[in-house]
């Protein structure tokens, strides 16, 4: 038996980390499970994939019958172009900065655990929505073990800080690490869409590799950005900042905001959008005008044959070719193939 991760295995966990639907998502993980070769090196990703297979039934299942848990909803379905979580120390100023962004009535309070459950919430940005979720806070003592489940289906992070605190530094460090014990990194950016998938090196024939070799499927990356809140509390919140992440030096772009005053809060989506590089596609029928109502999104690198599977399940396979007018024609109506690279703004007529 081959001791490297077969090529099923790996198309099957590269689409598990592109699925977004849960149930797509369960498919993959199947997959995963039949593919994987099956030798103690793998014994720990088996035993991983198999625990995400029970989770995901049961989340699909809804709630089981006489189950112990029944109440607000702990994974939340992704709705617009991206999933941001809200993340940081107790009143930190989350559930503020998601009220005024989203219009929920996120409950805010100047005492530490006034959010329990994920709130989700809608935010515009030019014609495209973000969904912003307010979590708990996360601090040293405590983070809510079911946090990585719910950070699951987010595909960034919004890491809030009241600098005004002065264990803010600490307290950022906390929720940080308290993040990696749950296998979730936070990044500056989003992780290349070519990541190297670690080969596991041939095993001498006894035992297998070691499963520290294995790239961890499980493991999230999430880009971030830091935010720092009440920046209404000083005169000069720049110069805050500044001062703060010399002391918490981390790789993040970073936004001085304040919910009072309003400071910040309209570069948020903007932001945002740069962050989960963003690309809109508009879709054109042969012969019709574009719908420029709605944009189909992506992320920057995305292709034509991406596009086709987002305006209809399954037609990527059946795409024969597109036309395409904007950033990324040479010329309106140009020709391309599946592969050609779309632009933010582009319109694509497919053709199947
Ligand atoms: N001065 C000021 N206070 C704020 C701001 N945002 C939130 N707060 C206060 O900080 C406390 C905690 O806010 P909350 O949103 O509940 O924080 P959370 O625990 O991170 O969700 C509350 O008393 C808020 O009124 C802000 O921009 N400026
Ligand atoms: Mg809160």
């Amino acid at each position: 038996m081959p001791a490297n991760l077969s090529p099923e295995y790996k198309s099957a966990q590269d689409a598990f980390r592109r699925a977004r639907e849960p149930p797509e998502k369960l498919e993959c993980l199947r997959e995963m499970l039949r593919t994987i070769p099956k030798h103690k090196g793998t014994e720990h990703l088996q035993a991983d994939i198999k625990t995400r297979i029970k989770e995901l039934t049961e989340e699909l299942g809804g709630p089981r019958k006489g189950a112990s848990r029944s109440g607000p909803e702990l994974a939340i379905r992704p709705e617009g172009a991206a999933q941001i979580a809200l993340i940081g120390p107790p009143n930190a100023g989350k559930s503020s900065l998601h009220a005024r962004l989203t219009g929920s009535h996120a409950v805010a309070g100047p005492y530490p655990f006034a959010t329990k459950f994920p709130l989700p919430g809608m935010l515009a940005y030019e014609d495209v929505q973000f969904q912003l979720v307010d979590l708990p806070p996360v601090s040293a003592d405590y983070i809510e073990p079911w946090m990585a489940g719910t950070l699951q289906n987010a595909d960034a992070v919004l890491l809030v800080v009241d600098l005004s605190d002065p264990d803010c530094v600490d307290e950022l460090e906390a929720v940080e690490r308290r993040l990696e014990e749950k296998k979730v990194s936070l990044l500056a950016r989003i992780p290349g869409r070519t990541d190297t998938v670690l080969e596991v090196p041939p095993d001498g024939g006894s035992g297998g590799p070691p499963a520290e070799n294995l790239e961890d499927p499980f493991r999230l990356r999430l880009p971030a950005l830091l935010v720092a809140s009440k920046a209404d509390l000083y005169s000069d919140p720049e110069a805050e900042l500044a001062a703060f992440r010399e002391l918490a030096p981390d790789p993040f772009v970073s936004l001085a905001v304040s919910t009072e005053t309003g400071r910040g809060i309209d570069d948020l989506g903007g932001a945002l959008f740069e962050l989960l590089e963003v690309v809109r596609v508009y879709s054109k029928m042969p012969h019709h005008p574009a719908d420029m109502s709605r944009p189909f999104t992506l992320r920057r690198g995305g292709t034509v044959r991406e596009v086709a599977q987002l305006v209809h399940r399954g037609l990527a396979s059946e795409l024969k070719f597109a036309r395409v007018w904007g950033p990324s024609a040479e010329f309106d109506g140009q020709q391309v193939s599946g592969d050609h690279i779309v632009r933010d703004r582009d319109v694509v007529e497919l053709h199947w």
